[in-house]
């Protein structure tokens, strides 16, 4: 994941994995998914679940990406991350402070943070050194109950005055995603859209990508 963003840059997509799997039988669907076309990386998400869960998941999952270079992200747990060794992590407003998630992780680590619809969180967010904010969510979701409902006038008032790349998310999917790309995110961030897309996973990830 790049760091920064030029005028230039297109837009990439940043796969969230299901709320639940079985990572030896997601694996595959994964490989499909990442063999059709670009992906920036994969976050993954998994809650409330036992700690002996995420390590197995990793332990599958994270050569998986790292293979095909995408950058492994683990939500919520920088100790985590910074123990096994993933490309990142992303916290939430009410995760790990980023703060003491950049201390665990290191500067060549990358550290995304959840930033609702607030401006006020994503500037302290990306002035404090955040290497992405994320916004959501646009669409309705099932994967998670969001706190807030986020508009394209967002990315767009983010991306003209900030370089910190800035990460759609929420409901998206090959249909509603075309005013994200416009209004300037740098990333739209992608679960059920994925997952779940009628034709399977490997034509969704081609389909966004005709989108950039
Ligand atoms: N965060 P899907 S919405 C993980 O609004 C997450 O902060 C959100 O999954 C936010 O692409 C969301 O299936 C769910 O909607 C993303």
């Amino acid at each position: 994941m790049p760091n920064k963003k030029s005028m230039t840059e297109r837009c990439r997509l940043y796969l969230i994995t299901p709320p639940k799997l079985e990572p030896k039988s997601f694996a595959e669907p994964l490989n499909s998914a990442l063999d059709a076309g670009d992906v920036a990386c994969l976050q993954l998400r998994l809650k409330d679940v036992a700690e002996e869960e995420i390590l197995r998941a990793v332990d599958v999952l994270m050569p998986v990406a790292q293979k095909k270079d995408v950058a492994f992200i683990l939500n919520d747990r920088p100790d985590l991350a910074k123990r096994l060794g993933c490309d990142g992590v992303h916290v939430g407003q009410d995760d790990v402070p980023y703060a003491e998630a950049r201390a665990l992780m290191g500067r060549d680590r990358i550290v995304g943070v959840t930033c609702h619809d607030s401006r006020h969180m994503a500037m302290e967010a990306a002035e404090a050194g955040a290497d992405y904010v994320a916004f959501g969510a646009f669409f309705p979701t099932t994967t998670k109950e969001p706190k807030t409902s986020a508009d394209p006038g967002l990315l767009k008032w983010w991306s003209e005055i900030m370089v910190v790349p800035c990460v759609a998310i929420g409901g998206i999917t090959v249909e509603n995603a075309k005013p994200l790309v416009d209004a300037g995110a740098d990333f739209l961030a992608v679960s059920s859209g994925v997952w779940d897309h009628k034709d399977g996973p490997a034509a969704a990830v081609k389909a966004f990508n005709t989108l950039f």
